[in-house]
């Protein structure tokens, strides 16, 4: 029998392996986090129609046979007033930075003249650009399609790409764009991560989420959640939150007139963990004022705004 070792190996032509990083940038509320979780498949980043909904960088990552896509979706851009918005912006620089696509977002409803300042350093990318317009549903073809022209003559070598994140519509025809634009190149996380964030993490933002649903005017964006207890049991997680706010006005106002409010928000923040989590959830809430929380250094370095060196 012929040594099989001595044959030339046969050319067997596998794809190859594409992956990097796709970090999704924009200005608040155009739908980045909408985005995410439905290109994900995952409720990875919290959902509501407040502007500076999403804090923190939160990383979505999709593995497949021959690729693995490690989104991001960012804060939206905003002009700082407090340590903890200048935190927010550091990760949306960031995100810029270590692209190996930026997906920017934008919306039919927003108004071109709001992206200025991003604009003239969109242009300037070296990595390939794909400049998203969400939210095609709110609007007719005829002003969608004025607004790609506009877009593309302010962008020449963006991809521009219409979706409606809420309706899923077009974000089949984008994941393969995206794949097209990745490098070649080896995974960077395990198959079987999908996001880089912890089970606290994700408890603390869904009561947040909660906070931005139930009140109005300066709580949610007064409002922290910090867990100093998850303990995982067999048959059930033990979660412990506490609510910052600012003022003891702001305390009254999120407890409520016999804690009922409080009582309405533990309840609607349970029911998501239960299904984020599939484990039962027994969740206690506290409020406590920290005024100076958004300007106060350690303080963002505990909430996880500033790293921790
Ligand atoms: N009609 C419509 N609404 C959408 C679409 N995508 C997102 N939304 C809504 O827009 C609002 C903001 O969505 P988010 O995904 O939180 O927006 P964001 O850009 O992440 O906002 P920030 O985190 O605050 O910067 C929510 O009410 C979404 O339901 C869409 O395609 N069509
Ligand atoms: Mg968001």
């Amino acid at each position: 029998m012929r040594d099989l070792r001595l044959l030339p190996k046969k050319s067997v032509s596998l794809p190859p392996m594409k992956s990097g990083f796709v970090n999704i940038i924009g200005n608040p509320n155009v739908g980045k986090s909408t985005l995410m979780n439905a290109l994900v498949g995952e409720r990875l980043s919290i959902i509501t129609a407040k502007a500076q909904t999403t804090r923190h960088r939160i990383m979505g990552i999709v593995t497949g046979e021959d690729y693995q896509i490690v989104y991001s979706d960012t804060p939206g851009i905003l002009t700082p007033h407090y340590k903890m918005q200048e935190a927010m912006m550091q990760f949306v620089h960031t995100a810029l930075v270590d692209a190996d696509v930026a997906l920017y977002v934008t919306d039919v409803v927003e108004q071109h003249d709001k992206h200025a300042e991003y604009i003239s350093r969109l242009q300037k990318l070296k990595i390939p650009l794909v400049l998203v317009v969400n939210k095609i549903d709110l609007t007719t073809p005829e002003i969608l399609e004025q607004q790609v022209e506009q877009w593309h003559a302010e962008l020449p070598q963006a991809h521009i790409f219409p979706t409606s994140a809420l309706h899923k519509f077009n974000l089949d025809a984008l994941f393969k764009l995206l794949i097209d634009l990745l490098p070649e190149g080896p995974a960077y996380y395990d198959k079987n991560q999908f996001t880089d964030k912890n089970l606290r993490f994700f408890a603390s933002e869904i009561i947040r989420e909660k906070i931005l649903l139930h009140y109005d005017k300066e709580i949610p964006y007064s409002a922290e959640v910090c867990i100093d207890a998850f303990e995982e049991k067999t048959d059930m997680y033990r979660i412990s939150g506490i609510i910052y706010v600012a003022r003891e006005s702001q305390k009254a106002i999120v407890i409520g007139h016999q804690g009922k409010k409080l009582t309405q928000i533990g309840t609607a923040a349970r029911l998501d963990m239960e299904q984020f989590f599939e484990k039962k959830v027994f969740l206690q809430l506290f409020v406590k004022v920290n005024p100076d929380w958004r300007d106060d250094t350690k303080q963002l370095k505990k909430f996880g705004y500033l790293p921790n060196e």
